[in-house]
């Protein structure tokens, strides 16, 4: 059987799945589908396919959302899910449907799911599970596949393709179900894989011929699972806590590092009492900001490499010593003047180590080690001394007035400073608000720039610094919170998923795209040497409007020349939650090569 047969199949059965449907057990719950048996062509028993197994399985652990885009062997699977109280948000490409699933499961604390056909949709969605993994967000991918003996033989199927052994090495887990009866249990293996210890991706790989399959229908209900405390709590071992609690006391200038991990665990009241009981300056990673508001007294984020360098205790909390952090070592951390002390807070035992000696590990989870530390701190604790803290407070002083300097200005054209200035007071009116963030240039300045003052309100590029999560992660805020959402783009960065402003627009989302229109990747300056008629390799169109593509599909599209435009247009979009697009024109000079990770760049480096 072919797995065009099988969906054509499956098509002839929906009418007849479906009516039914709408009957509900005193419970209130849905009946088990009685669908016709064809082989035979009369009535069966009462029996349930793999359709609805699988929508079965998925609401009975609470999920609701299914991000994807359809095609053979999962169109009915999509319909019917729909049909059945799922709300199907249909993509144009599953790089965002994963995008937007690992999103969901970053802020939901439950796994997002993308569900797409077999080999190039599976391979499209792949990227946004290795990032998912990568980021530590829990997230399933669910692919359909093609004919196992076919696939197994190499004899050609239709999207032929080993998708299981392909997804393997790029995410935590990877499981396939070849009988109905294992669909509880592989979504149940899924769900459990993706959420516990260190969250991540989970690929779940579901061959054409499983769908079609029917069972009995008792039998069927009873073989899902729910499952049961799926990310279960981590207590810190008492003598790690107080091996960092004596090196946090002896501490003359301690510094709390706050990663993304941190936002996930949503432990955030803790979070805010260990940082304000302890009086310990704090330092957020990109997307910890807003953990505790930018604007805190204690934050330390404008005076960013003076407590780098001269901390002699770092508490790490959900974040890793990877690139982003210059690897604990180096000019950064000033490790030549002597050994810094980390204390680390993770849920993954063997990150610890992974590239400075960790003088204390904690391991547990972020919410259960933060409750262990606080008891450890009493009225008694001694709060840095006024030598450190006063420091950080100088510096900061002087680097927010030289950077409110530059924010009131207003030049024309726009710059990053002045465009992300009108952002900034945007996000300040409406805190609830999401944001969404990638480019180079724009990146690294509205990191900066836009304060953040509640938890989770922020999304990026995250550990790879990868472009195209935007309106993936643009759909999927809007979709689980209900939240405005700005999305800061560059424009190479806006035009890897640019595409699904046609979704944001057909399921009518309240997102505003502000595109940072600087004609090219990084600046859109470069010039061709070789002297042909082609541009140079970061250039692009010049003054393109993608206010444009937004009008196409119905939404609001607005060209800003100047800080006033681009404020007036940000406030409407924000306050009716049309989709809009608005092209923020954006001095074409203005951005650096790479933004601020010259550092990483061949040749800028090599220079230095
Ligand atoms: P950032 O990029 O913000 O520095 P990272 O992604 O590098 O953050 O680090 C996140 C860390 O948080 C990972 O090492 C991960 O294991 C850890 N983590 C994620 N969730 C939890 C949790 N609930 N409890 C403890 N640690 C967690
Ligand atoms: N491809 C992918 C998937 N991820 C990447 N990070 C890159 C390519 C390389 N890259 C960057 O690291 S930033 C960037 C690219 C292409 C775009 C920078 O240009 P921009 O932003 O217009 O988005 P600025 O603000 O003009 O610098």
């Amino acid at each position: 059987m072919s797995s065009v047969r099988t969906e054509k199949e499956a098509t002839t059965t929906l009418d007849e799945a479906l009516k039914p449907a709408k009957n509900r057990d005193a419970d209130g719950e849905p009946v088990v589908r009685a669908i016709k048996n064809m082989a035979e062509d009369t009535p069966a028993a009462e029996t349930i396919d793999g359709f609805h197994l699988v929508i079965d399985a998925l609401k009975l652990n609470d999920i609701d959302t299914i991000f994807g885009l359809p095609g053979i062997p999962i169109t009915d699977l999509t319909r019917m899910a729909q049909a059945e109280g799922l709300r199907v948000i249909s993509f144009r490409h599953e790089q965002h449907a994963g995008n937007a699933a690992a999103a969901a499961g970053f802020l939901t604390q439950k796994p997002g799911i993308c569900l797409t056909v077999s080999a190039p949709g599976f391979l499209n969605g792949l990227t946004a599970l290795a990032n998912a993994t990568t980021n530590c967000f829990p997230m399933i991918l669910i692919s359909g596949s093609s004919e196992r003996e076919i696939v197994d033989l190499q004899q050609g199927d239709y999207e032929e393709m080993d998708q299981l052994a392909i997804a393997k090495p790029l995410c935590k887990a990877a499981f396939r179900v070849l009988h109905a009866q294992d669909i509880g249990v592989g979504i149940a293996r899924a769900i459990r894989a993706a959420l516990s210890g260190r969250p991540g991706g989970v690929y779940l790989d579901l061959p054409a011929k499983l769908f079609a399959q029917t069972m009995d229908a008792a039998a069927g209900k009873a073989s899902l699972i729910k499952v049961v405390d799926a990310a279960p709590r981590q207590i810190p071992a008492p003598d790690a806590v107080n091996r960092a609690l004596d090196i946090l006391k002896g501490a003359k200038r301690p510094l709390i590092l706050l990663g993304k991990g941190a936002a996930y665990a949503q432990a955030d009241a803790d979070i805010r009492a260990l940082v304000e009981k302890t009086g310990i300056p704090y330092l957020p990673m990109s997307m910890a900001k807003g953990l505790l508001p930018d604007t805190h007294a204690q934050s330390a984020a404008a005076a960013r490499s003076y407590v780098l360098q001269e901390a002699d205790v770092v508490l790490l909390v959900g974040a890793r010593l990877n690139w982003l952090l210059s690897h604990g070592k180096g000019k950064t951390w000033a490790q030549e003047k002597g050994a810094k002390r980390f204390i680390q807070i993770d849920i993954a035992p063997t990150e610890i180590d992974s590239n400075v000696a960790i003088e204390a590990p904690v391991i547990g989870d972020i919410g259960s080690c933060v409750a262990a530390l606080l008891a450890g701190i009493d009225a008694r604790w001694a709060r840095p001394p006024a030598e450190w803290t006063g420091a950080i407070a100088e510096r900061k002083d002087k680097n927010l007035s030289k950077m409110a300097a530059t924010l009131a200005a207003r030049p024309s054209p726009m710059n990053f400073h002045s465009a992300l200035s009108v952002i900034r007071d945007q996000v300040k009116a409406r805190p609830d608000a999401i944001v969404v963030n990638e480019g180079a240039n724009t990146l690294d300045f509205a990191r900066s720039i836009v304060d953040m003052y509640e938890p989770r309100k922020r999304l990026d590029v995250g550990t790879w610094g990868i472009m195209g999560i935007g309106m993936g992660f643009s759909v999927a805020a809007a979709v689980v919170t209900g939240k405005p959402v700005i999305a800061i783009e560059g424009d190479s960065a806006f035009g890897f998923s640019g595409m699904e402003v046609e979704t944001i627009c057909r399921y009518n989302l309240p997102v505003c795209v502000i595109v940072f229109n600087n004609n090219g990747v990084y600046r859109g300056t470069d010039v061709n040497a070789s002297g042909t008629s082609d541009v140079a390799p970061t250039v692009f169109v010049k003054n393109a409007r993608y206010d444009k593509l937004m009008e196409a599909f119905g939404g609001v599209g607005v060209n800003a020349t100047t800080a006033d435009e681009l404020q007036k247009a940000l406030a409407e979009a924000v306050a009716s939650g049309r989709p809009t697009l608005i092209n923020a024109v954006i001095d074409e000079t203005a951005g650096t090569e790479s933004g601020r990770i010259t550092s990483l760049n061949p040749s800028t480096a090599k220079k230095k």
